[in-house]
């Protein structure tokens, strides 16, 4: 059987981008004294870019919005994120987000069955702390032997190196494990990193995503008829 889970953060774990990573760095804009706003809309094809700095990036690229030349424009993106982190943590320290349906079952019936958990993510370790913190359970972060996250490799998503890392911490080969995500880009990581076991549970801003490489794609993990347990046995296992 399956030795371990290996879980994608945002969108999978957490509807995370419209009300958490969104509204953060719009805020993070405003304190600057920056008018960029970003829109539900206009996000989610930002989100096509994975990491906020490299969302940033992407948007000053693509709105030519000339940076102060007097200033190291990766510095001014960094310090940028570092406000937006700062929101999106207090956000969701006020119990913000809440896990998707289905989420917390599958979590607690693989730990019953001894399939470890591990994440693979691109956003920064933070957030995934908070978001596991807040989430109801307590000592949940526990759950999850090996936390991949963010800036630890030198290529995020949909490059394979943070799920490849995930599998060298676990002591696993990715024959062996369950990846679940929620997007192209991640797809195309775990498929990457040789993860054919691949689970992908859509929210709104991936719905409508060429996802036709992912053997089985749901809309959340918590159909009741259907257990996720079902769902990873349609899998192979
Ligand atoms: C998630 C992301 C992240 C978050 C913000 O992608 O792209 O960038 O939007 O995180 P995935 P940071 O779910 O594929 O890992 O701002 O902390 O980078
Ligand atoms: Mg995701």
């Amino acid at each position: 059987g399956f030795k371990a889970l290996i879980f994608d953060v945002d969108g999978t774990l957490a509807d995370t981008e419209r009300d958490g990573h969104r509204p953060a760095f719009n805020a993070a804009f405003a304190e600057a004294g920056l008018d960029w706003v970003w829109d539900a809309k206009r996000y989610g094809e930002l989100l096509r870019v994975t990491g906020g700095k490299e969302r940033i990036a992407t948007y000053i690229a693509e709105e030519g919005i000339a940076l102060d030349p007097s200033r190291d424009a990766s510095e001014v993106i960094a310090g940028l994120h570092r406000a937006k982190t700062r929101h999106y943590v207090a956000l969701l320290e006020g119990g913000a987000i809440p896990l998707r349906p289905g989420v917390l079952r599958l979590l607690r019936e693989a730990r019953d069955a001894g399939v470890r958990l591990a994440i693979a993510t691109t956003t920064t370790p933070e957030n995934v702390s908070v978001l596991l913190d807040n989430a109801g359970e307590p000592g949940l972060r526990d759950w999850f032997e090996v936390i991949a996250a963010g800036d630890v490799v030198p290529a995020k998503k949909p490059a394979p190196d943070i799920f490849l890392l995930a599998l060298s911490e676990l002591g696993l080969d990715a024959s062996d494990c369950v990846a679940v995500e929620d997007s192209d880009n991640g797809v195309r990581s775990a498929l990457g990193a040789g993860l054919h076991a691949l689970l992908v549970t859509v929210n709104d801003y991936t719905a409508g995503q060429d996802l036709s490489d992912a053997p089985l794609v749901v809309d959340h993990l918590g159909e009741p008829d259907r257990p996720a347990r079902a769902l990873i046995g349609d899998l192979g296992e």
